[in-house]
């Protein structure tokens, strides 16, 4: 399903008056406060947010999975799913592969493809944390930090395979996630699992192509529950080190102990210079992977605000490569992508607009009231109809839901694709 740019017309028509009065009455505030609106709106246009293919069809927890219909069976069709909803909100103009699941059969047509619906192919994902039908050798005891060394040359391997596949792609950077760990005290030797694990990532790092960047994703605890390798934002910034220049921490929100500071922790990652990344989703007690900024869209704020300062007064930082890494229980997978990106956008329009100076003079005289006046009144700010207005005019929906609504999709797709047609790579 191709969406019609008259039919986003269509659906906005009884928007447009009263987007057209909040607009402006948000806007003349902001100008007399000496905000340039334009300058805002075109950072909120230039922002966009990679869509990984595995966010695409329902999610599942241990106990099910319950499908909307129409979900996207190959990688063609994933493309179409994200190309559907960049053109609604003209914001997630990125698609996140994740490999094996992915792998085209014809790259040119691929390619062609993710260009005609004005996607670009961001970083890729490998997968060593499930054994493969026809792999040789099991993950069950880790990959690149298994005791078995022929383990771990197949999941460097794997690597190395999925930095091939992007490269044909137009991508310009690998993300790894690694499930090693361990689930008993004593299973595992915490030192020769670091080292195992540093040997290996040394190897991908060293065999990517000049232009190229790793991503280092951590996580506390899951799929083991006693110890993660890569457990913290520490040990992946000890490890994105010990390869290299282009290697960098990729923080995942979901990924801390409840009630981490994560601001802080971007804040710490961009002074060094090793911010590469960032997984965006939501949660209340661990990895959730809800809707961004469902649970605490404060804390989001306080992350952007960093995000903000840190693109402002970081040029050692490399500007960030941004994904939403969420998972659709209950919701339309589409929908709750376009819910999560509002969010994102609100938070990052908010951010604009703290006054960093006047934050500054008020963190030097020690002035902690008005250091929270500060930030609270940016956070309080209405920055709705600004979001709609960045999108709105470059093409998209005023109300991308709305508009994905009044064009029956989930119907369409289910009408193309049949009920039963399951989204594969979960
Ligand atoms: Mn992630």
């Amino acid at each position: 399903m191709i969406v019609d740019k008259s039919e986003i017309q269509k659906s906005d028509k009884n928007l447009l008056e009263e987007h057209q009065y909040e607009f402006n009455f948000i806007a003349n505030k902001l100008q007399q406060k000496g905000h340039d609106i334009v300058a805002r709106l075109a950072k909120l246009s230039e922002f966009q947010v990679a869509i990984p293919s595995w966010a695409l069809g329902a999610g599942r927890t241990r106990f099910g999975r319950f499908a909307h219909g129409g979900e996207p069976a190959t990688l063609e069709q994933k493309l179409d799913d994200v190309g559907l909803i960049h053109a609604l909100t003209q914001s997630e103009g990125a698609i996140f592969l994740h490999i094996p699941w992915d792998v085209p059969q014809d790259y040119a047509a691929i390619k062609e493809r993710a260009s005609s619906l004005d996607l670009v192919f961001d970083a890729v994902n490998s997968n060593t944390f499930q054994d493969q039908s026809n792999a040789q050798e099991s993950y069950r005891y880790g990959s690149l930090a298994n005791t078995n060394a022929a383990s771990r040359e197949q999941a460097v391997q794997h690597n190395l395979d999925v930095i091939d596949i992007g490269e044909k792609l137009g991508s310009k950077s690998l993300t790894v996630w690694l499930a090693d760990g361990s689930n008993f005290p004593g299973q595992t030797n915490f030192q020769s699992a670091l080292l195992h694990t540093e040997d290996s990532l040394k190897k991908i790092y060293g065999a990517m192509p000049q232009n190229w960047s790793l991503f280092i994703e951590y996580k506390p605890y899951e799929p083991n529950f006693y110890s993660t390798v890569i457990q913290d934002w520490g040990t992946s910034y000890m490890l994105a080190n010990a390869c290299g220049d282009r290697a960098y921490t990729l923080v995942d929100l979901g990924h801390h102990l409840p009630n981490t500071n994560i601001e802080q922790i971007v804040a710490t990652l961009m002074l060094k210079g090793k911010l590469g990344g960032f997984h965006f989703n939501d949660s209340k007690y661990g990895d959730d992977d809800l809707t961004v900024g469902a649970i605490k869209p404060y804390a989001l704020f306080l992350i952007f605000n960093e995000l903000v300062q840190g693109m402002q007064n970081n040029p050692q930082n490399p500007y960030p490569a941004w994904m939403i890494d969420a998972s659709h229980n209950i919701k339309d997978p589409l929908e709750d992508l376009m819910q999560s990106l509002e969010a994102i956008q609100e938070a990052y329009a908010k951010a604009l607009l703290v006054d960093q100076t006047a934050l500054l003079a008020a963190q030097s005289a020690q002035d902690v009231v008005a250091c929270q006046e500060i930030l609270q009144s940016a956070f309080r700010t209405d920055v709705r109809s600004l979001v709609q207005r960045s999108r709105w005019q470059c093409g998209g929906a005023l109300h991308p839901i709305k508009s994905y609504r009044d064009m029956e999709v989930r119907k369409n797709l289910i009408k193309e694709r049949g009920a039963t047609a399951v989204a594969t790579g979960l």
